[in-house]
C-alpha cells in the first residue's frame, strides 16, 4: 500500500468553480481530487481477460477504446481553461508487456501570482452520447501505467488521479475519484471502486455505490505545479479494465 501523494492535498479544493465553467463538469470531476489510499502493487498480476470487462488493451492503434461502452479517448488541460496549455495525446508504440499503450504528454504553467491555479491534464474516455454504464457489477479498476514528470513536477511522488463521472439526482455531473502513485516505470495499478469517492466540492452528494451504476465516463489526470512554476509530463496507460 502506498500513502497518501502530497499532490492529492494540493489539487483538492480551488480549480472546481473554474473549470466547471470553463469545461463543464466532467472535467471538473477530473479536475479536483479527493484522497484516497489507494493499493498500488506492481507484481500484482493482470486479470484474465475473461474474468474482466477489458476498456482498452490499445492494441488496435487507434482511439477508439475496446469497450463499446465508452466513446474515444481525449486529452485536455485545464486551469486556465482548454487551449491554453499545450497537451497531446494518442495511441503510442509502448505498452505494458505489449506492442501499444496510450500517451497524454502536456506542459503546464501556475501563473506566478501568490496563488495556486492548480492546472492539469486529462486523459478521459467518456461515455457515448446520452448513454451510462453500470460499473456495479465490478468490483476493481484496473490499468497499466508509467509517468515521468520533468521540471517544477518533478518530484518525490508522481500521482495519477483516476475519475469515474456519473449523473446526479438532479442530472448535473458528478463524480467519485481516487489516486495512485505511479512511477516512470511501468506498473500495474488495481484500484477497490468501493474506495472511490465523491470530492467535497461538489455539493449535490450523490453515494459511491450509486454512482458506480450510471458512469458518464474515465479520466486520468496529472498536475500539481506550485505558485509560478511550470511542468511537463506523460503519462502512458494500457490495460484499461474493470474485474
Ligand atoms: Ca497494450
Ligand atoms: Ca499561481
Amino acid at each position: 500500500m502506498t500513502t497518501r501523494p502530497r499532490l492529492a492535498c494540493e489539487l483538492a479544493e480551488r480549480p472546481v468553480a473554474r473549470v466547471l465553467l470553463a469545461l463543464g463538469s466532467w472535467l471538473c470531476s477530473s479536475a479536483c481530487f479527493d484522497v484516497q489510499e489507494v493499493p498500488v502493487d506492481p507484481a500484482e498480476p493482470r486479470p484474465a481477460p475473461h474474468q474482466a470487462l477489458l476498456i482498452d488493451d490499445f492494441e488496435d492503434g487507434d482511439v477508439r477504446p475496446s469497450s463499446a461502452a465508452f466513446a474515444a479517448w481525449r486529452c485536455t488541460t485545464y486551469n486556465p481553461g482548454p487551449g491554453l496549455q499545450p497537451v497531446k495525446c494518442g495511441p503510442a508504440a509502448e505498452g505494458f508487456d505489449s506492442p501499444h499503450g496510450y500517451s497524454l504528454w502536456a506542459e503546464l504553467h501556475d501563473e506566478p501570482n501568490g496563488a495556486l491555479e492548480y492546472p492539469g491534464a486529462s486523459l478521459f474516455a467518456p461515455t457515448p452520447a446520452a448513454t451510462l454504464f453500470d460499473a456495479s457489477p465490478y468490483e476493481m479498476l484496473r490499468f497499466s501505467a508509467k509517468l515521468t514528470l520533468d521540471g517544477a513536477l518533478a518530484g518525490e511522488g508522481s500521482s495519477v488521479s483516476v475519475t469515474l463521472s456519473c449523473d446526479g439526482a438532479s442530472g448535473g455531473p458528478r463524480s467519485m475519484d481516487n489516486l495512485a502513485l505511479v512511477s516512470a516505470d511501468w506498473q500495474h495499478v488495481g484500484l477497490r471502486l468501493a474506495d472511490f469517492a465523491q470530492p467535497d466540492w461538489e455539493s449535490e452528494r450523490i453515494d459511491s455505490a450509486t454512482c458506480a451504476t450510471q458512469i458518464s465516463g474515465l479520466s486520468f489526470d496529472f498536475g500539481g505545479l506550485g505558485d509560478g512554476q511550470t511542468g511537463t509530463g506523460t503519462l502512458l496507460v494500457d490495460d484499461v479494465y474493470l474485474q
